[in-house]
């Protein structure tokens, strides 16, 4: 995994094409699944040190193999016009300064969610414990009661949920079959750190059939 990696923005355009239902079926009652599974990686990954703009290093998540029987699926194994329902993030990160960090998560069409913004000061780490995916992760979700922004030192490292800097919900209805990647910039000079692994919980949901009323 290394910045710059792969980019297959084709899987928007064929998730679109799933979804344009024939004419002759929009009497038809959709047959839907709502599944959730969570993906990991966990190739270590420096960060550089800041304050310099525009060296962002990048994590990636693909959206696991499995494709349900008699279903056309996109690359990353979730069927064509898997919708997403719901996304929390995970991350583990090695830093003495995690303040120094913001972190993007952008969808597999190009969306941007800001999970955080130099929060956490002189606090060390993002997660606990391994630096795979067993790890003691900091996870963003949007139920969590607590924000990660305005989080102190004290919190580190930041174990358990907190709620991410901007809302995961402006991802639902997105297409979830692809490449989910993590954004990395150090803004500080000083300290620098590792990102250890990257992950998120996705739930979504696809239409199996198409049954007539
Ligand atoms: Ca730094």
């Amino acid at each position: 995994m290394t910045a710059g990696g792969r980019v297959r923005w084709g899987i928007a355009v064929a998730g679109v094409a799933i979804l344009a239902v024939p004419a002759a079926q929009a009497q038809a009652k959709k047959v839907v699944r709502t599944v959730t599974k969570t993906f990991c990686s966990d190739t270590a990954l420096p960060i550089p040190d800041g304050p310099a703009s525009g060296d962002f290093v990048g994590g990636l998540v693909s959206t696991g193999k499995g494709c349900p029987k008699k279903l056309i699926c996109g690359y990353g194994g979730l069927p064509l016009g898997a919708k997403v329902r719901d996304v929390d993030a995970k991350l583990r990160v090695t830093h003495p300064a995690v303040g120094d960090l913001t972190v993007l998560l952008v969808n597999p069409v190009g969306g941007l969610t800001t999970l955080t913004a130099r929060n956490g000061g002189a606090g060390a780490d993002f997660g606990f414990g391994s630096t795979g995916c067993g790890a003691g992760f900091t996870t963003f979700d949007d139920s969590a009661p607590t924000s990660i922004e305005g989080a102190g030192p004290a919190q580190a490292p930041f174990g358990g949920s907190f709620r991410p800097q901007v809302p995961l919900s402006q991802n639902h209805g997105t297409f979830g079959a692809g490449d989910w990647r993590f954004y990395f910039d150090d803004q500080a000079a000083g300290n620098q750190g590792t990102v250890e692994a990257v992950g998120i919980r996705l739930k979504y949901r696809y239409i199996v059939r198409m049954r007539k009323r």
